[in-house]
């Protein structure tokens, strides 16, 4: 697969001539290229904003739903196409990428092409003093810049909304699977967008990332990656007094207490630990199990786990597929060495495969691994692994689970499991987290913020606070 830039509405080379080259995590090779995009790329990426931005921004609210609402239909109807680049650049299950990750990408469209219709403003009376009325216009060209976990389900979260309300977009997704926003261009293509209303542009952080952030002409950022990479970005975008919305990393507790709903427990700690291979900012990573149910849970969870099956992406039963990149494989086994020298237990996995089968002989695969032994200081409990390791820690008393929870810089998500009403809405207002599951995990309603805090990031996405991220508001006060 050859990708190109989508840019003014074509597809492009890049100007400079570069290129990287586009591999498959499953099978360690490369299958296609993608444009190594400088500044120059970016520059004209937003000179075509730019220019589309005051037609664009003065199409009805309808009118550009309408347009995303095609978008979302191409999707659907494009969806086994878009799966297997999903997966192919990945390297997560097929199934996974059909079952989540592509719906959720015309949802994505889908959602915000109708919540903008219903984007309410305000007007306050003053009685003789006259009126005031809250204008909330697009803020012009904004610039997006997305992980490899999630490719096109996040990549269309921040594109959606931004121009839902009438900005115009250039869009970066991570070098490392650049496969679906491509095919993301295509459609767009199809759909007729204008040309300008919608740019990709292919290339490393540091490069066309990093032009895109510091470019004069994007005055609003939303950015998707590692908490390092959002103080790097903060920290250009800060003087230059851009909007700017950071989605970060998560070292996220999941905590079960003993009269839980076991079984279900079980099943979905299975899930919310090892998803996506562990690639998901909201799994799960530190498992804190009340005393009196530790041995009882450790046997089940480790034997459920142990009996996994790691497997190539594309067979139906696999569970587990790659590891995103060399790069992402070799910190996780980093980290496993790691949690051996910090006196860590591996109960289960804690090791790379290397015999899935014949295609995947060269591709990046690692055992789910359960470790044990470990005390929340270690830095095996206090960083971002992203991969498929959690580790398990008991507790006695309700308070101390809490303490355990949140000592943590991260505070993304969180997991409570109880049946105790009155224990759940205790122990959730007292988690220091954006988003709480109690009984459940990774149940999203497109309507709500979504968002961490501490190292976590800043700002919400998701809901009517995504479509207000993408505007700013006059106040407009008259006398009468
Ligand atoms: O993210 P990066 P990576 C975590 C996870 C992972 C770590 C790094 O722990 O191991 O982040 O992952 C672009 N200016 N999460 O390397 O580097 C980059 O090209 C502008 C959690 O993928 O943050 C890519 O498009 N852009 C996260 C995007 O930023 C820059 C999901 C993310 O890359 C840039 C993924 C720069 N200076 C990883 N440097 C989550 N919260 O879901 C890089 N980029």
């Amino acid at each position: 697969m050859k990708i190109l830039n989508y840019i003014n509405g074509s597809l492009v080379e890049p100007i400079g001539g570069d290129w990287l080259d586009n591999i498959n995590p499953a099978t360690g090779q490369k299958y296609g290229v993608l444009p190594d995009s400088r500044a120059v790329d970016i520059q004209e990426a937003v000179k075509a904003a730019s220019a589309a931005f005051p037609e664009w921004s003065a199409l009805t609210q309808a009118q550009r739903s309408n347009y995303l609402l095609k978008i979302a239909d191409l999707i659907e109807a494009n969806k086994d196409r878009l799966a297997l680049a999903e997966t192919n650049d990945n390297g997560k299950p097929l199934s996974l990428s059909q079952r989540m990750d592509i719906p959720r990408a015309a949802d994505n469209f889908r959602f915000y092409a109708t919540a903008a219709l219903h984007l309410h403003s305000e007007t306050y009376d003053m009685g003789e003093a006259g009126f005031n009325y809250v204008l909330n216009k697009p803020i012009g060209v904004a610039g997006l810049i997305s992980p490899w976990n999630l490719p096109l389900y996040l990549f269309t979260w921040k594109i959606a909304p931004a121009l839902a309300v009438g900005n115009t977009v250039v869009a970066k997704p991570s070098e490392i699977t650049p496969a679906t926003a491509f095919l993301l261009a295509e459609l767009a293509i199809e759909a007729e967008l204008p040309p300008g209303v919608l740019n990709i542009v292919f290339g490393t952080g540091v490069h066309a990332g990093q032009a895109l952030v510091e470019n004069p002409h994007v005055p609003v950022i939303s950015f998707t990656g590692g908490t390092e990479t959002g103080k790097t970005l903060a920290k250009t975008a800060a003087p230059m007094f851009k909007k700017l919305s950071l989605e970060l990393g998560g070292k996220n507790p999941n905590i079960i207490f003993a009269d839980c709903d076991y079984d279900l427990m079980l099943k979905t700690t299975v899930a919310s630990s090892f998803t996506n291979q562990g690639q998901i900012c909201l799994c799960g990573s530190r498992i804190l199990v009340e005393k009196s149910l530790y041995s009882r849970f450790l046997s089940d969870f480790s034997q459920q786990v142990s009996a996994m099956k790691v497997g190539d992406p594309l067979e139906k039963e696999t569970r587990v597929g790659a590891i995103v990149s060399q790069a992402q494989y070799e910190k996780v086994l980093k980290y496993l060495s790691l949690a051996r020298e910090e006196g860590g237990k591996i109960e289960t996995g804690g090791k790379p495969l290397y015999d899935v089968n014949e295609r995947c002989a060269k591709g990046w695969f690692i055992a789910p691994t359960i470790i044990t032994g470990l005390g929340p200081e270690c830095r095996t409990n206090q960083e971002e692994i992203f991969g498929p390791v959690v580790t398990i820690q008991s507790f006695e008393t309700e308070e101390e689970a809490l303490t355990l929870a949140n000592d943590s810089k991260y505070g993304l998500s969180a997991t409570v499991w109880t049946n105790d009403l009155k224990r759940a809405h205790r122990v959730s207002a007292k988690i220091e987290s954006g988003i709480i599951w109690v009984n459940c995990w990774l149940v999203r309603d497109l309507r709500t913020p979504f968002g961490g805090m501490k190292a976590s990031g800043i700002g919400r996405e998701g809901g009517f606070e995504a479509l207000k991220f993408f505007t700013e508001t006059r106040n407009i006060c008259i006398q009468l």
